[in-house]
Order: C-alpha cells, then structure tokens, then sequence
C-alpha cells in the first residue's frame, strides 16, 4: 500500500527543505518506498477533517491502510521498522541509532526551536534582545558537545541511520543563523547528510510543490 503524507500547500520557506514533512520524504526516499502527496492549507489543517489525523492541526500526517500517524519522529521510526534501510539488525545497535532519533529530537532540537521562537515570535518584545544569546549560548552548549561525540567520524554510531536523518534533519533548520559553521565537523556532517542521494530526490519533491505554484499561493 502507497502511504500518503499530508504537506504544507504554502510554506514560509517555499519548499527549502525546513518543514518538517522534510524528514519523512527523506525517510521513504532512503528505504525506497514511493509514497502520495496531500497539500493542506493552512485553513485545512485547523479542520476537524486534518485533526481527526493530526490532533494538534500540523503537518505532516502518515496515511497507510487503516494506520494514521502524526509527528515526525514516529512516523520516520515507523517507516524504519517497517523496511530495511534505516535502523542495523543487530538489537543494541538497533536501540542507539532510536535513542540518537530521540536525542535529536529533545535534545538537540528544542534550543533549536527556542531560537526561531525567540526571533521570530518575540523579536519585538522589549526584553529579546537580553534574551537571544541566552538562547543561543544553550544551542551552543548542544552543538560543543555533540561535535565532541561525532569527532571524525561519518555518522553517529556506525552505518548512517534514523538516528543520523534525524540529527541532520533539525540541524538543518540552523543553516540560516551560520551556528553550524562554528563546528566544521558537524556543518561536515550536515553535508554529507544533503549529498546523500535519498534527500536530493526527498528536496526536489518538497521543492517541486512551490515551484509548480505561483509566489502568493
Ligand atoms: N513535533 C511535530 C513534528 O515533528 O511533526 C511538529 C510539527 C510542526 O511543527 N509542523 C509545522 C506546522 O504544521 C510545520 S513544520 N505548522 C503549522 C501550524 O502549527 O499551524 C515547522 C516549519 C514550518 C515552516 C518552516 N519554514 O518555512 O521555514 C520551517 C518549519
């Protein structure tokens, strides 16, 4: 069965690779799963329709048979257990490339968020600009240490994994603010993350949907 996965009709970004529907195309694009599109517009996604699939009124959803999935992680955890490709067979090799997908993911990418909420929700607020290194200074701390972890290596633990696409996938939502580019090995990382074949086509995909639509759409 083709799963089908709910994406932003119009994105700030216009399709550059942020929104979170990212990761999942990258996921299926890894293990070779073809997979359908629905564009929800902003309007839709607050619709008892989209939140009988996604409680919180986001994107993006994972359709496949009777199964319906919210969240990113979950859905790219569930598309890794279900094919071959994303997670190694041996067991405890298994459990750290999940427990690197829920680092990336609690860890690493809340100072992440808290730096987009920072400048663009409460830029205007007189006290933003005491705020702002603070916020940063806490992105630092995570970066310092997990450019310690990763050292020269390839991927985090092994083969690229889940936990890698994951790592990868919230780093890249730091590219804009040139914090990457303070830790060599890690932007390194984040490369070769974008070299990969799988997230060219899961880029293009995304990217396809905006330039195939006008500017104001
Ligand atoms: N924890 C959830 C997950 O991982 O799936 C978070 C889902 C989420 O935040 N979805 C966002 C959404 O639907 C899109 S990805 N927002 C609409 C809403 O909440 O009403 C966040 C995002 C959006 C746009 C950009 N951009 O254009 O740069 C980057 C990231």
């Amino acid at each position: 069965m083709t799963p089908t996965i709910t994406v932003f009709e119009s994105s700030p970004d216009r399709g550059q690779g942020l929104a979170r529907d990212m990761r999942v195309r990258w996921a299926l694009e890894e293990v070779g799963q073809p997979y359908d599109v629905r564009l929800v517009s902003f309007r839709a996604m607050k619709e008892p329709a989209h939140r009988a699939l996604h409680p919180f009124g986001q994107i993006p959803t994972y359709e496949e048979g009777d199964l319906v999935l919210f969240e990113s992680g979950a859905i790219v955890l569930h598309i890794a257990q279900t094919r071959a490709g994303l997670l190694p067979n041996d067991a405890n090799a298994r459990a750290r490339a999940i427990t690197w997908m829920f680092a990336a993911l609690n860890t690493v990418e809340s100072p992440i968020l808290d730096l987009q909420t920072a400048k663009f929700m409460e830029g205007d607020q007189p006290w933003a600009a005491q705020r702002l290194p603070l916020v940063v200074d806490r992105i630092r701390s995570r970066l310092g240490d997990l450019s310690v972890r990763l050292g020269d290596a390839d991927w985090l633990d092994g083969a690229f994994s889940a936990g890698d696409l994951m790592t990868i996938g919230v780093m890249l939502r730091l590219k804009p603010s040139g914090l990457l580019n303070e830790y060599p090995n890690l932007a390194a990382y984040v490369a070769r993350g974008e070299a990969r074949a799988a997230f060219k086509r899961a880029f293009v995909g995304q990217l396809a949907v905006f330039n195939s639509r006008p500017a104001d759409s």
